[in-house]
């Protein structure tokens, strides 16, 4: 029997069927709670050379309107082009290519430069996830867009080019690499068990606890069994969703209320606006039933100890596979225990409390 806390083991990824190395004896004591480098920062409201901030010119020389709750356009240097001709080049089953074509937007979140999702209440946030669907049902309408791809990137260290609140989608005609391992792990599942993979996961989660980090009535969010990232955590709808069109009013508050308290808890970790790629995967937008497909959000943040110490995914994981030294269990403990109030927004959450 593997003892979790002390044997190098290997878990299996259900949805991508990756395994990661976990090696927790390589740490005693893995974090000890310290913070460094408080970095609370302050930024204004509204930044006259903010490309995203409300009636500020972009790039391309566009203006945006004096927006008031959530903002989206076409990306002025989108990395997917419409109506391109569809073409495939095959040289020898060795040199393989096929056009793609597709749209690119960006979401702002606020209008306000000096927010992030972890301050923003749960109704401004609710808007950020109405925008998020309308972009899903609008985006996913055309014939030509099969997936459609909602991410944010965050921080600087994510490469993210502007700490104004903002996401982004991409839409196109191929199901992108990420979300189509997970599709055919689901479909598997599905087959063998006549129910969704991640209705089955949560369940029995939601049984153990040890991994569990908030709750509310419709969502979990969790740290996976197979988290890569130290802090790595998972949004799951507690009953069958596909895609955001599929959610009830309430549920979508409460998916915000969700994204509200997890993100609160990264930043309150280390006392800092926590760093992360976040999206959606849900359904794909190609007319077909998704019965397996469960719509969940992914938080992959590469921070580790600190403010400023970062998770490198090299050597080992560039050569072989992703590995990680403090267990997903140690993870989500942290995590839970930590308030979801921001800790700009609460005295009782200081350094010494954690
Ligand atoms: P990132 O911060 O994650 O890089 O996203 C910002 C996006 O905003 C990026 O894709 C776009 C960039 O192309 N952008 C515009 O569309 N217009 C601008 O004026 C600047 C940046
Ligand atoms: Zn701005």
């Amino acid at each position: 029997m593997t003892n979790f806390d002390l044997d190098p083991h290997r878990r299996l990824n259900i949805l991508t069927g990756d395994w990661v190395l976990v090696s927790p004896h390589r740490t005693q004591r893995p974090w000890q709670g310290q913070t460094e480098n408080i970095n609370i920062g302050t930024r204004p409201a509204h930044d006259p050379n903010c490309y995203l901030c409300s009636g500020n010119e972009r790039a391309g020389g566009v203006k945006n309107p004096s927006y008031e709750s959530t903002f989206s356009f076409d990306n002025d240097f989108a990395a997917l082009l419409p109506d391109t001709l569809d073409s495939e080049s095959n040289v020898n089953d060795l040199l393989v290519s096929h056009i793609e074509s597709g749209v690119c937007r960006v979401i702002c979140f606020s209008p306000r430069h000096d927010l992030t999702l972890a301050e923003m209440s749960v109704s401004e946030i609710r808007k950020v996830v109405d925008l998020w669907q309308e972009e899903y049902l609008k985006l996913g309408s055309d014939d030509s867009i099969n997936y459609v791809q909602i991410f944010e990137n965050k921080g600087a260290v994510m490469g993210c080019s502007n700490p104004h609140p903002h996401g982004q989608v991409w839409a196109q005609r191929s199901i992108p690499c990420e979300p189509n391992r997970e599709l055919r792990r689901m479909r598997q599942h599905f087959n063998k068990n006549d129910s969704p993979i991640l209705i089955d996961y949560l369940e029995l989660e939601m049984s153990l606890k040890e991994r569990i980090v908030y709750t509310n009535k419709s969502f979990a969010a969790l740290v996976p069994f197979w988290a890569t990232w130290p802090f790595e955590v998972m949004v799951l709808p507690k009953r069958q969703i596909s895609n955001l069109t599929e959610m009830e009013d309430q549920e979508k508050t409460e998916l915000a209320d969700v994204l509200r308290a997890v993100t609160a808890k990264y930043d309150n970790l280390f006392q800092t606006s926590f760093p992360y790629s976040s999206g959606i995967h849900q359904a794909p937008t190609d007319g077909m039933d998704y019965p397996d497909c469960t719509f969940h959000m992914h938080f992959y943040p590469p921070l580790l100890r600190s403010s400023t110490v970062k998770k490198f995914m090299v050597g080992y994981e560039m050569l072989g596979g992703p590995q990680r030294d403090i267990t997903p269990e140690y993870s989500a403990g942290v995590l839970r225990e930590l308030p979801d109030i921001h800790f700009k927004n609460d005295k009782i959450c200081n350094s010494e409390s954690l």
